[in-house]
């Protein structure tokens, strides 16, 4: 347990101001940086906790184009409805600003000229994706396209989702533009790119060779396979309207490209604390003696241990981060959370449905953290981590403890006579906690850290039914004593030990045992120092439920909502205006067009990748492989035997190191299930032509 003061920087991925947050936010980012803020300043450590709303960006251009008002409306209703969000979750930052902040656009401004005039970019005019009709140029999530790496089909201009590669625009295979769907054309522009290929030898050496074997095997799996595979420059401006404009020569009408600017928001948000707080900022961000984590979500990893790293240490000046313990995604009910098809839990409306429940969602998200993969919410195991753990364990425990407390001493801590061997080990043991734990939080297992404390609660539970004060009281009330007397300190001790997982739980708790009337309040350490947390003679309050059991009937009104979420979405895709149909082509470019029966008739899951399987179908020509990401839809022992649309002559491309040789015709129901285009199944016979 670090125990000797030492100085964090602890920063929250910054939320896209385009929508509420969700469970998945809290779940990824926000509960785990919360839990390793909290218990580090309760360990006597000087810690910034930062975090604010990320306001740039083709997302909120796209969402604001959407509503018909401008961007700045948009980032100031999300921004206050998401600070209220992380206000009302107890996530306690030091700070929460934003990059529509005047302070970040000088802060981010500042650092993009130091650069500049250190020549660390390269300048370049290239081609890149132009929408003629939009009359605007196709970057991040204005163009969706096929992943160069992985296959995924709905990757953006920036960064593919599906594996978490960042490339070009110009990278995407079949780029469509987001605005129009049209096929993007070519246009030449300026850009400035950040050469990461000048810094593998720096991202090897500090990741791959220094001592970051201490990361979690996802994130260090991921940088390794980047830097392996390559690195390469990236334009760090784009032809935006919406951002921070480029303030050098020939910027004009360019501005940072959002993952530029967005990681130097932490910087300045921490520059805004510290003005405020009379503090030095630099001690924070250019102190060797600091230790810098960042919090995220995995689709982040290239950003934070690539990306900014390599412009903090072109900069020059600031220390590197000590760790980045990204979490994996997690999904609800089975499937992906997403915004768009309102498959989430909003922290406001779970507000509405649970007041005063935050610690609940807290521990169950906690207790289920995606840590090291994906992981699923369901309601059920919330009811389950309320009902069977938090009620029947840790409620009970502290429950039986304050009524019997004031019920057979009138709220007086009693005195103990000798202890039992019982006792002892039982204090032995609660004193142990503190490092237990603590060893779970710094290695940022919270999940394990979470079942930990809990386990001190059923050493309480488990002490009280073994001792059973309720008959003791009858025969021997000495005894009766010293039994309470052990109680109360568990009790006192989960009130401490519980702040950073249940912070409102613990301060209920340290009211209802009257902390603030003890001559010094226990720290974390006090509880493995301190012989006596609360001693006799000190007066509690009386018996308050902490958690409340939930019904199987508040869980139903959940899968209802969800279930209504996901009928309003098969609806919706069925309604959707049918793509506009593309423009016209004449009967030459589609005889261009060679279309055969073939049949599958063999297929393999391509390995690392969720969407690909690699099949070998007989075309009637011969027999050849074509990559095809329709794994999500069919298992590979589905598909082999059946017939197909093939198009033959499409020219062959590599996808994750495997010749894909040709495109078997697809297309999908109203919720989203991939389907053969498929020829007759029995007349059709290999080889022959469709037309
Ligand atoms: N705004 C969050 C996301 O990708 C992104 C994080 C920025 S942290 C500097 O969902
Ligand atoms: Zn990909």
């Amino acid at each position: 347990m670090e125990t000797m003061s030492k100085r964090y920087t602890i920063t929250a991925a910054l939320p896209y101001t385009n929508g509420p947050i969700h469970i998945g936010h809290l779940a990824g980012v926000y509960v785990p940086a919360d839990i390793y803020a909290r218990y580090l300043r309760l360990t006597g450590n000087d810690v910034a906790f930062i975090c604010g709303s990320d306001e740039h960006g083709v997302p909120i251009t796209i969402k604001a184009k959407k509503e018909g008002v401008s961007p700045q409306d948009i980032v100031d209703k999300y921004h206050a409805i998401i600070k209220q969000s992380f206000e009302e979750f107890g996530i306690t930052f030091d700070n929460y600003s934003r990059t529509s902040a005047k302070i970040h656009h000088e802060t981010a401004s500042e650092f993009f000229k130091t650069l500049y005039d250190k020549n660390e970019f390269v300048e370049e005019t290239s081609e890149q994706l132009f929408d003629a009709e939009a009359n605007q140029f196709l970057a991040d999530r204005f163009v969706v396209g096929t992943c160069p790496k992985c296959g995924h089909e709905e990757a953006y201009g920036d960064q593919c989702e599906n594996c978490g590669t960042s490339h070009n625009a110009t990278d995407l295979i079949n780029p469509k533009s987001a605005i129009t769907g049209n096929k993007p054309t070519l246009k030449e522009t300026k850009h400035w790119f950040l050469p990461l290929n000048k810094h593998e030898a720096f991202l090897r050496e500090w990741i791959l060779k220094g001592h970051k074997k201490d990361w979690k095997p996802n994130v260090y799996g991921q940088v390794k396979s980047w830097v392996d595979d390559g690195l390469r420059p990236r334009a760090v401006t784009r032809d935006l309207d919406w951002g921070i404009p480029v303030p050098i020569e020939g910027g004009e009408g360019k501005v940072l490209y959002v993952w530029f600017d967005a990681p130097i928001g932490y910087i300045s948000s921490t520059k805004e604390w510290a003005a405020r707080e009379g503090k030095n900022w630099e001690d924070y961000w250019k102190n060797e003696d600091t230790t810098l984590v960042h919090f995220i979500g995995k689709d982040n990893i290239v950003f934070h241990c690539i990306i900014f790293p390599s412009m903090l240490k072109a900069e020059g000046s600031y220390i590197l981060p000590e760790n980045v313990p990204a979490n994996e995604f997690l999904n609800l009910e089975g499937n992906k959370l997403s915004t768009s098809k309102n498959w989430a839990v909003w922290l406001p409306e779970y507000l509405e449905d649970f007041p005063n429940q935050q610690d609940v969602l807290r521990y169950a998200l906690t207790a289920n953290a995606p840590e090291t993969k994906d992981n699923d919410f369901t309601w059920k195991d919330f009811q389950a981590r309320n009902n069977n753990e938090l009620v029947a364990i840790f409620g009970n425990f502290i429950n039986r403890v304050v009524v019997l407390t004031n019920k057979y001493y009138d709220g007086v801590v009693p005195k103990p006579s000798e202890y039992s061997e019982v006792d002892k080990e039982t204090l032995a043991t609660v004193k142990a906690y503190p490092n237990v734990i603590a060893s779970s939080i710094e290695r940022y297992r919270f999940r394990e850290a979470s079942q930990e404390l809990m386990n001190l609660a059923r050493l309480g539970n488990k002490y009280l039914a073994d001792e059973e004060p309720w008959k003791q009281i009858k025969v021997d009330p000495e005894r009766t004593q010293t039994i309470m007397y052990v109680a109360l300190q568990i009790a006192s001790a989960l009130a401490v030990l519980s702040e950073p997982f249940l912070p409102f739980t613990s301060e209920k708790l340290k009211s209802i045992l009257c902390h603030s009337e003890l001559d010094s309040e226990s720290d974390w350490a006090d509880v493995s120092k301190k012989d006596v947390l609360l001693p006799s003679g000190h007066h509690i309050g009386k018996a308050e439920l902490l958690f409340s059991k939930i019904e199987d009937a508040e869980i139903q009104k959940q899968l209802d909502k969800l279930e209504a979420s996901k009928k309003a979405n098969e609806a919706s895709r069925a309604s959707a205006d049918i793509e506009p149909q593309k423009e016209e082509i004449n009967f030459e470019d589609f005889s261009k067009l060679d279309l055969r029966v073939g049949t599958i008739i063999e297929a393999k899951k391509m390995p690392k990748t969720k969407k690909l399987l690699v099949l070998k179908v007989d075309t009637g020509i011969d027999t050849r492989t074509i990559v095809s990401g329709i794994a999500e839809s069919f298992t590979a022992e589905e598909v082999v035997g059946k017939k197909v649309t093939v198009l033959v002559n499409l020219a062959p491309r590599a996808l994750r190191g495997v010749e894909s040789q040709g495109m078997i015709l697809m297309t999908e129901t109203a919720d989203g299930k991939l389907v053969f285009v498929n020829p007759d199944e029995t007349e059709a016979t290999n080889g022959l032509k469709i037309s």
